[in-house]
């Protein structure tokens, strides 16, 4: 671990780097994922690098959709292994969630490395490398899932995702949870909930909706996904980017 003086007024920033590129050394994050992260930084720079109010709504109607789904899978890449390993895993927990490894640059060295790397954090059944199902219309690598595992699932978490397979999978029928800073973007316009966050404050804030609505029945968990409307929040997020005002 390099040292990162805490008050750095980018220390967040500084810290996010630093994990993506740990990750590209050790195996977990392709190149293109250094690229991403890139993307990502510029607008969560033009988002005051924070959680604006209609993330956190999204956030908290995602914890009440993976709570009232029977069969929640989240999707991990190369870049949400090297930013938020434990803490999918404790999103996972949270929500009784399956966890998926599912790249867009599919090797099998990246799958068996970030298999280990979940494995190290806690997660105890990794799916994603039987590969065993196919999103329809798509190319044979990137179509690869696990029958069991986001082929059978009914909501899906997919962070960073690129378009054509968010598009795919809503295409099958999945409720989708798309997490992605750039809310122009065709995963965000194609989820069902699409959070504009950094998911390094994004899937722990999930997580502690979650608990605090352990408790809530059928009922309540359904009128919190009824009441998002996913275009007001990309709206709300576009307009914090382009006036930087307080949303
Ligand atoms: O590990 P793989 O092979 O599955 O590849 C993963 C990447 C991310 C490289 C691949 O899916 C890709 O190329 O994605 P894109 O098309 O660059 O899209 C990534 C999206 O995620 C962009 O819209 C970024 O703005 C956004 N993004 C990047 N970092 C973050 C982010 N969103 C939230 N939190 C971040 N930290």
């Amino acid at each position: 671990e390099i040292e990162i003086p805490e008050d750095h007024p980018r220390y967040q920033s500084l810290l996010t780097r630093h994990r993506i590129e740990e990750g590209v050394n050790r195996g977990i994050t392709s190149k293109q994922g250094l690229i991403a992260e890139g993307r990502g930084e510029a607008f969560d720079y033009l988002l005051g690098e924070r959680t604006i109010e209609s993330a956190d709504a999204a956030e908290r109607a995602a914890a009440a959709q993976l709570l009232l789904a029977d069969h929640p899978v989240l999707s991990v890449n190369g870049n949400v292994a090297a930013l938020v390993a434990p803490e999918i895993v404790d999103l996972a927990e949270a929500v009784d969630a399956d966890i998926e490894i599912n790249l867009f640059n599919r090797t099998a060295e990246r799958m068996e490395a970030i298999a280990a790397h979940l494995r190290d954090h806690g997660a105890e059944n990794v799916k994603g490398l039987t590969a065993d199902g196919r999103i329809p219309n798509l190319s044979h690598e990137r179509a690869k899932v696990d029958a069991d595992g986001i082929g059978a699932a009914d909501v899906v978490l997919v962070p960073l995702e690129d378009g054509d397979r968010a598009e795919a999978l809503g295409e099958m029928g999945k409720t989708e949870i798309v997490i992605d800073l750039n809310p122009l973007s065709r995963s965000a316009q194609v989820a069902a909930i699409p959070i504009v966050d950094n998911i390094i404050r994004a899937i722990p804030n999930i997580t502690d909706h979650a608990r605090e609505l352990r408790t809530a029945d059928h009922d309540q968990l359904a009128e919190i996904v009824a009441a998002f409307d996913p275009e007001a929040a990309l709206a709300a997020a576009e307009a914090a980017i382009r006036e930087g005002e307080l949303a």
